[in-house]
């Protein structure tokens, strides 16, 4: 077992008796939902995945320990600290390791955390991809890359269109992570259902989807698998609505010279402004409708 590692007591118990467990991110409590939805939302998440038949390991970096389960003091700690925390990609672990520090993890490095726990299913909102403007500013996020070597499988709404999702798709084509769609064969766009381009594959039970996961891991085929779930339809946002938003926040983003890993933040919490906290239930709903599907998948594997 990694020295780096730290585990909660439900979580260690759940691993060594080969239970099913969901990791689920940091990154979205601190720096993608305000207090005190945020925390609110993580227990919610956390609550869904245990109904279903699985123990949720919350993961993120205290003291420089990479922590799988966090308990619930260090949950409201992530939450109440939002932005203060540091948000941790993979490059930013040997840094936040050595100098014992705090960090939020985003998709990447919850992966590595997972992986090196021995988790396979991990269940989240919404995955960075390729920016607009990447062909420019090459801005694309460090998850697309961990999809392509990290072997967990991550469960999302396909990806906010603050990206560019043709792009994003490409991408993951070229470094050969499977896009699929849990009964839909269109790309949900996170806040809508469907984004005008195809997922590479629709499954439509968990049962089917972690055969084809334990398929791939048993082939030693490197990398992850994107599984994409599309918002329930009652919480779904209109699409041209949303797409006006986010054309203006990104143009906002761009004026003021945000860049870097403060781009994301950024877009989330503007779009919350501009849509008047609708976009926040909507992004809380999605999550906890991704967190049984996640339940669902890492139960039947
Ligand atoms: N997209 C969302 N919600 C989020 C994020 C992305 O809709 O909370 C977070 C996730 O933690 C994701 C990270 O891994 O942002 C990507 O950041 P970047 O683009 O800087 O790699
Ligand atoms: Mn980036």
């Amino acid at each position: 077992m990694s020295p780096f590692l730290s585990f909660s007591e439900p979580v260690q118990a759940a691993l060594s008796e080969k239970r099913p467990v969901v990791a689920l991110e940091s990154t979205i409590i601190a720096h993608g939902m305000p207090w005190p939805q945020n925390v609110e939302t993580a227990l919610r998440v956390e609550k869904i995945i245990r109904d279903n038949g699985a123990v949720p390991a919350t993961c993120g970096i205290i003291h420089g320990k990479l922590t799988a389960g966090l308990t619930l003091d260090q949950l409201e700690y992530m939450g109440k600290n939002g932005r203060q925390i540091r948000k941790a990609s993979r490059r930013d672990l040997p840094y936040l390791i050595s100098q014992q520090q705090d960090g939020a993890t985003t998709v990447a490095s919850t992966m590595i955390i997972a992986h090196l726990a021995g988790i396979r299913i991990f269940a989240t909102g919404g995955i960075g991809g390729v920016h607009r403007g990447a062909a420019t500013t090459m801005d694309v996020s460090a998850d697309l890359q961990e999809l392509a070597n990290t072997p967990v499988a991550v469960i999302s709404a396909g990806a906010k269109s603050i990206l560019d999702l043709g792009l994003t798709l490409e991408y993951l084509e070229t470094q050969g992570v499977p896009v699929i769609g849990f009964e839909t064969s269109d790309f949900p766009a996170f806040f809508a259902r469907k984004s005008g381009f195809n997922v590479d594959y629709r499954l439509d039970t968990p049962h089917d989807i972690a055969r084809l996961l334990d398929t791939k891991w048993k082939l030693d085929n490197k990398g992850g698998v994107l599984i994409a779930n599309p918002v329930p339809e009652k919480w779904a946002l209109d699409a041209d609505l949303i797409e006006q938003t986010i054309a203006q926040a990104v143009v906002e983003a761009e004026k003021a010279g945000i860049h870097g890993k403060a781009l994301t933040p950024f877009l989330l919490s503007r779009i919350e402004q501009l849509t008047g906290g609708n976009s926040l239930a909507t992004n809380i709903e999605l999550v906890c409708n991704n967190a049984v599907l996640g339940a669902q998948i890492a139960v039947n594997l």
